[in-house]
């Protein structure tokens, strides 16, 4: 039977924690799941996991008074919800469960459009409401979302306001209050500045900046109609969405002068934000001498290109039709096709979108850097909101690298949940019914695997000049026809399909190998050092290091053989790039404590009160939440050493310097009459809410303690 209120509805038989549930199969959590959402209770635990179900409208839940509730009361006797899981990482950050603070993180799942964005936001709302000092601090920590959402969300068919981009927000704090944040961002999908598919859009800022700059601005940054765009597909909203965005683009210049950019640096944005929606108008026509020019229609464009990036226009014309290699000093010029000059055209708009991109995240850590000396301690709380799995129609390399995230994801959550809890059992000499789950190991090494997985073939491909992307799919086929995570895809274009954890996804091969590569060409890093707009010599100046750190380059004209030296020095590939950031945050992770937020998607259509059941039951079973249910009502999810007990708990005994050992740990279980627990060799083994039982008993202690204290006094005088 599980204490306090977990297991109570609240409103008839229908438990809030499932871990609860005595008898378990498929049928009855998703029953338990739909009469609780079809009473607007779209959270649920899990033991101390909370899985939330997308309403896809608005709801009463996240008033000012219930995140005072929050605040304020015994998170276990109050209906699951976000509030309570900040709560829980922001008390367990301060040491509540442990002897002392400890790394927290918050690790929210779930495909495209079921709510991580959302939640993240609730959550770091509601962190900030537990640490309030009103500091400046905390009011710039709240305006970073919405400034990272409009440059870094937008449109998909699955999602209005997809992610399109990862991020782990790292608060960091000296005792209860916050004293700094960072940033870290993953894989920004570039693409989409060049190009939508069809029911999608370009990222928001574009949309925000043509509903909410004023005339004159328009003005000076030379923006035009928006159905002029060829790079948002000449076609905008209706009123309706033109008032929402104005509203956005208020909001994200507000923004940006309560996190601190400067007014110049503003400026200096919008106006390559203007210069990149101009450069997509270029279009080219062949010239008689050979090669292709700017077509007579698109030379203002051009010209206007020029002005906005603040570059000669002969200069950004060259890089746009023809390349030009420089060898041992000697450089030789090859004359670009209609193809080739619009490639490289789209890939200038992407590279300087990215770069821009990357700037604000720097910018941002840089102003909210924690402030406080080197030698005072820092506890973390991350939060991890990436792009949700992703299976369209057609996907490209983007979703290769999204889907690759999530399947990182997934087995960070068996390990924790499943591995790791398990081998202690085993290690301890607990008996132990094992509980199997769908591992995903299998995938990941598929994907990961040196020298033989598929981002490894991919390097050695892409560093191969007369690689195709056919010939990267013919090297997949040949290695891992027969895995079972691989299958061979019959089509026109070379393709592949990956059975991940979460479903069968079609991959097109075609762009691989480009998108891997990313290059810079070395004209046009110099095209952009040498611009006269300050930002937009500072974004290709600087060459930003594995760690982020800035490596700025010495200013002044650039040369063809300082450029040459730059271009020798290989750069990683975006795939080798992305898997050593995978690599960087999963230790993180490892090395923190773990929160998990499970979000479930109700229908595919964005729809409020419309439940898909063969959804739900798919996301359900990918997500082993079944098995989830079984080992946190069976098993044993607070597992403290002898040692910690003690130290943490050894007040219950009233005695002091009592030995850290196994006797001490009985015997202060003895005076607290909790059942169910075990005890192995170094640890003990608890149910997830004989934590909270503990602690009631140690703060009614306290709260004895202090009452005879006053009472002493009260005495004495
Ligand atoms: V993606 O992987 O970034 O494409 P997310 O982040 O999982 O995806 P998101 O949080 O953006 O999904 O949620 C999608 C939409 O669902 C939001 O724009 C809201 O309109 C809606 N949503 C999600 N959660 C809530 C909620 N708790 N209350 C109300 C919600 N609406
Ligand atoms: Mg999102």
């Amino acid at each position: 039977m599980v204490p306090g209120g977990r297991n109570g509805s609240g409103s008839g038989s229908v438990p809030q924690d499932l871990a609860g549930l005595p008898e378990l199969d498929e049928e009855l959590l998703l029953e338990t799941l739909l009469s609780r959402f079809r009473e607007q209770k779209i959270y649920t635990y899990i033991g101390d996991i909370l899985i939330a179900i997308n309403p896809f409208c608005t709801l009463p839940l996240y008033e000012k008074s219930v995140s005072e509730m929050y605040k304020n009361h015994d998170k276990s006797l109050l209906p699951p919800h976000i509030f309570a899981v900040a709560a829980r990482a922001y008390e367990a950050m301060r040491g509540r469960w442990a002897t002392g603070p400890q790394n927290q993180c918050i690790v929210i799942s779930g495909e495209s459009g079921a709510g991580k964005t959302e939640n993240t936001k609730l959550l770091l709302r509601q962190i900030m409401e537990l640490c309030r000092g009103n500091s400046q601090l905390e009011q710039q920590i709240l305006q970073v979302n919405p400034l990272l959402e409009a440059f870094g969300n937008a449109q998909t068919v699955i999602n209005d306001n997809s992610s399109r981009f990862g991020k782990y927000i790292q608060l960091r704090f000296s005792d209860s209050t916050v004293k700094g944040a960072k940033i870290n961002e993953y894989l920004l999908e570039k693409s989409r500045v060049s190009h939508q598919d069809h029911g999608e859009r370009n990222f928001h800022i574009f949309y925000y900046m043509f509903a909410g700059m004023s005339v004159a601005d328009k003005e000076m940054f030379g923006i035009l109609e928006p159905v002029l765009y060829r790079y948002i597909n000449q076609t905008y909203g209706d009123e309706a969405q033109a008032a929402y965005w104005k509203e956005k683009y208020q909001g994200v210049c507000n923004s940006m002068d309560m996190v601190g950019f400067e007014e110049q640096e503003q400026v200096d944005m919008q106006t390559i934000l203007a210069g990149i929606l101009s450069l997509g108008n270029v279009v080219f026509e062949p010239q008689e001498t050979g090669g292709v020019t700017v077509a007579l229609c698109s030379h203002g464009w051009l010209k206007a290109v020029a002005g906005q990036f603040g570059v000669e226009e002969e200069e950004l014309l060259n890089c746009l039709v023809r390349t030009v290699s420089v060898t041992r000093g000697e450089s030789i010029q090859r004359l670009h096709t209609q193809q080739q000059a619009e490639d490289a055209r789209d890939s200038i708009a992407r590279m300087v979108y990215g770069r821009v991109f990357g700037w604000i995240v720097r910018k941002i850590n840089e102003l909210l850097a924690h402030t406080v000396l080197p030698d005072v301690e820092l506890k973390e709380i991350g939060i991890l909101d990436i792009f949700g799995f992703e299976n369209f129609a057609v996907n490209h390399f983007e979703q290769f690298c999204i889907n690759l995230a999530n399947e990182q994801l997934q087995y960070f959550f068996n390990h924790h949940i499943f591995l790791m809890e398990q081998k202690e059992y085993e290690l301890e000499g607990i008996s132990w019914d094992t509980i199997t789950f769908n591992n995903n190991k299998p995938i990941l090494d598929l994907f990961l695997a040196k020298p033989m997985g598929i981002l490894s073939l991919l390097d050695e491909q892409s560093a191969f000049p007369r690689a195709t992307d056919a010939t990267f799919v013919e090297k997949l086929n040949s290695n891992f026809k027969g895995h079972k995570n691989y299958e061979t895809w019959r089509s026109r274009v070379p393709g592949f399909t990956i059975v991940h954890y979460a479903g069968k996804v079609q991959y097109t091969g075609c762009g691989f190998l480009e998108k891997n590569r990313d290059t810079l060409p070395g004209s046009i890093r110099t095209l952009f050092i040498n611009s006269v707009t300050p930002l937009l010599s500072v974004l290709f100046t600087a060459t930003v290091s594995r760690t982020g750190t800035l490596m700025p380059h010495q200013k002044g004209k650039i040369t063809p053989l300082e450029e040459e030296k730059f271009n020798t020095s290989r750069k990683q590939s975006v795939g080798a790039q992305f898997r050593h950031s995978l690599v960087v945050l999963m230790e993180k992770m490892y090395s923190a404590n773990p929160h998990f937020v499970r979000c479930i998607k109700p229908n595919g259509n964005k729809q409020p009160d419309v439940v898909d059941r063969k959804m739900i039951l798919d996301q359900l079973r990918y997500n082993g939440l079944l098995e989830t249910i079984r080992i946190r009502r069976d098993g044993f999810s607070w597992r403290p050493s002898f040692q910690d007990f003690t130290q943490r708990f050894g007040i219950l005994l009233l005695k002091p310097a009592l030995p850290l050992t196994m006797e001490s740990c009985l015997s202060i279980l003895q005076t607290t009459g909790l059942t169910d627990w075990k005890c192995g060799k170094s640890r003990l083994f608890f149910k997830y809410w004989h934590q909270e039982q503990l602690l009631k008993i140690v703060d009614r202690l306290n709260a004895a303690a202090v009452v005879i204290q006053k009472n002493y006094k009260t005495f004495q005088y």
